[in-house]
């Protein structure tokens, strides 16, 4: 597992172990390493607040005379706290539970939302899907091509009809018929749009009416290749209340994977899950130890 996350995130590794590997020839002291340091990070997309934080911790746990490999190691372990100031696991400890997934268009809901189908049927549960994104057509179709693939249904509405009514209907055939875990797949829009705070914000409210405790989880979807303009839109997102977690998607195909730190530390929440691809297997759940032992170790 670690080998392959190691592959996908090349793109961020790389420059980041080309530039270690630089910063280990050249026996630099600690405040030059410090120094560059700093510069290398920022590259890499963790930001310049997280950045200066990790850099004066870095300064107060290390001695003057460290090389590289005593940096680099309390770097390592910085990392690992930061991420995991916030538990990444999911708050979803028994059936039914659902999960809403939410967030600025074409960030990778619908297909993040298909690879959390796969892996909770994986895990023997009965899953049922609903496209709540009326607002394209085609988000309809998309969806339930998913379903048809996972051979898991897909409850969908009429184009243009009311997502919280679509919902609603979702929610009878899932209390009804006995299934464990609803996924619900909502339009993006431009994050700015109140309407769609207010859309998700009322099908919220179907939900919590219908299943005390629900939903149990609403994930932001966010896009990493765009670094660190994923904070400016997540936090037009966090005005929409509930939000639990981040589903950070597209990692596979971005040298900005440092955008994590960041994300972690300014948005003070959890990320859950991460994308690597496009195939449905191209998930994980987010391990700060993990991912950080296949980005610098
Ligand atoms: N490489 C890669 N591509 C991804 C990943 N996740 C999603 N994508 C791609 O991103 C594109 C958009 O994904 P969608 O799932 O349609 O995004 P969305 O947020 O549902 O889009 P809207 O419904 O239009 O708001 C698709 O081409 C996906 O295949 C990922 O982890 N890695
Ligand atoms: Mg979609």
């Amino acid at each position: 597992m670690l080998g392959s996350l190691k592959e996908k995130l090349v793109k961020t590794s790389q420059s980041l172990r080309q530039k270690f590997e630089d910063l280990l020839k050249s026996g630099k002291s600690r405040d030059n390493i410090l120094e560059e340091l700093a510069e290398v990070l920022i590259l890499a997309d963790m930001g310049i607040s997280s950045t200066d934080k990790i850099i004066l911790s870095l300064r107060e746990k290390t001695q003057k005379d460290d090389h590289f490999p005593e940096i680099q190691k309390v770097l390592q372990e910085k990392l690992v706290d930061i991420l995991g100031q916030y538990p990444p696991e999911l708050s979803i400890s028994s059936s039914p539970a659902v999960i809403m997934m939410v967030g600025v268009n074409g960030g990778g809901k619908t297909t993040s939302l298909a690879k959390l189908a796969y892996y909770f049927r994986d895990k023997g549960k009965k899953v049922l899907l609903v496209a709540a994104d009326t607002f394209r057509a085609a988000a309809q179709e998309q969806l339930a091509v998913w379903g048809k693939r996972l051979n898991i249904p897909v409850i969908r509405g009429q184009y243009g009809a009311d997502p919280a009514a679509v919902v609603y209907d979702a929610l009878q055939s899932f209390e009804a018929q006995g299934y464990d875990v609803l996924l619900v797949d909502t339009a993006g829009r431009i994050h700015t749009n109140t309407n769609l705070m207010n859309e998700l914000e009322k099908i919220r409210r179907v939900i919590a009416r219908e299943i005390a405790g629900a939903p149990h989880e609403i994930l932001l979807v966010l896009d990493s290749t765009i670094g660190q303009n994923a904070l400016a839109q997540a936090r037009e997102f966090l005005k929409f209340s509930g939000i639990t977690g981040i589903f950070l998607t597209k990692l596979d195909g971005t040298a900005k994977g440092g955008s994590v730190v960041s994300i972690v530390d300014e948005l003070k929440l959890p990320i859950k899950f991460i994308g690597i691809g496009e195939d449905v297997q191209d998930m994980l759940p987010f391990s700060p130890r993990q991912f950080v032992n296949a980005l610098i170790s």
